[in-house]
């Protein structure tokens, strides 16, 4: 019995010398280092290259059943096609292509003007963007029909808002980089679209054509991605010389 407290009484002896090590140390050599924010990168647009590419979809293109809007009076009444797949003559549209690795180290400064999302037609136009960490980030309603404003982050802190027929805009900015960052109406549940918020100004969007181009790269060796919500991503190592244009193009 007498062990049994006097081994009570040493092991809180033990807790409250131990705990006595884990005080903070004091002194001129103890704090951490002051977090300096990373240096701002200034691209050189006299030597600065571009690449452009095709992405092409080989194969037989999936079909999506088409899009009934009905339900709203003020959509449209006749069977709408997809846009989660747009593929003309073997070329894809839709197709998110930005450089992954390789860029310099450093804060690239936002795009002060605003990336527009607008609501037409009762759809996203565009289906797919790109915005700066910090870039504004405005959505129209040029529709007769109310939407509501619903992304859906992961990284980023979550909005659902309300926009009347030909409403006020709403303007946000995104504080986090994120890929794919869905966005839905939830008025309307066919309306999706897809945000991707990203560090750098190098990224583009492939129009109808399959085509994509991303300028002022500075010269160097970049590892460039693409990226399709139904066809997954494709990855392709780059070299940008001064003044040039490097070609790379994507096959779903
Ligand atoms: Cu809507």
């Amino acid at each position: 019995m007498k062990t049994s407290i006097f081994t009570f009484i040493l092991s809180i002896f033990l807790i409250c010398c131990n705990s006595q090590n884990f005080k903070p140390a004091s002194g001129p050599h103890s704090e951490p280092p002051a977090s300096r924010p990373a240096p701002a990168v200034t691209v050189d647009k006299s030597t600065a290259g571009t690449v452009t590419g095709m992405v092409s979809f080989k194969g037989a293109v999936p079909r999506l059943p088409t899009l009934d809007m009905t339900q709203d009076p003020g959509c449209p009444s006749t069977p709408q096609p997809s846009d989660a797949v747009v593929v003309k003559n073997g070329k894809v549209a839709n197709v998110f292509v930005y450089i992954k690795d390789g860029l310099p180290q450093g804060n690239f400064a936002p795009v002060p003007e605003p990336v527009v999302l607008d609501q037409k037609g009762c759809r996203y136009v565009p289906h797919v963007l790109g915005v700066m960490v910090g870039q504004p980030f405005k959505v129209l309603n040029d529709d007769t029909a109310q939407h509501n404003v619903h992304p859906m982050p992961k990284s980023n802190s979550e909005w659902n808002e309300s926009q009347m027929p030909h409403g006020q805009p709403i303007t946000k900015t995104f504080h986090q980089p994120e890929m794919m960052m869905p966005i839905q109406c939830n008025q309307h549940p066919w309306m999706k679209m897809y945000v991707n918020v990203m560090p750098n100004p190098y990224f583009a969007v492939s129009g109808d054509n399959g085509t994509f181009e991303i300028k002022d790269l500075p010269p160097g060796e970049y590892t460039l991605v693409a990226v399709h919500e139904k066809f997954g991503e494709r990855t392709a190592r780059i070299k940008v010389e001064p003044k040039q244009t490097a070609k790379a193009d994507f096959n779903f």
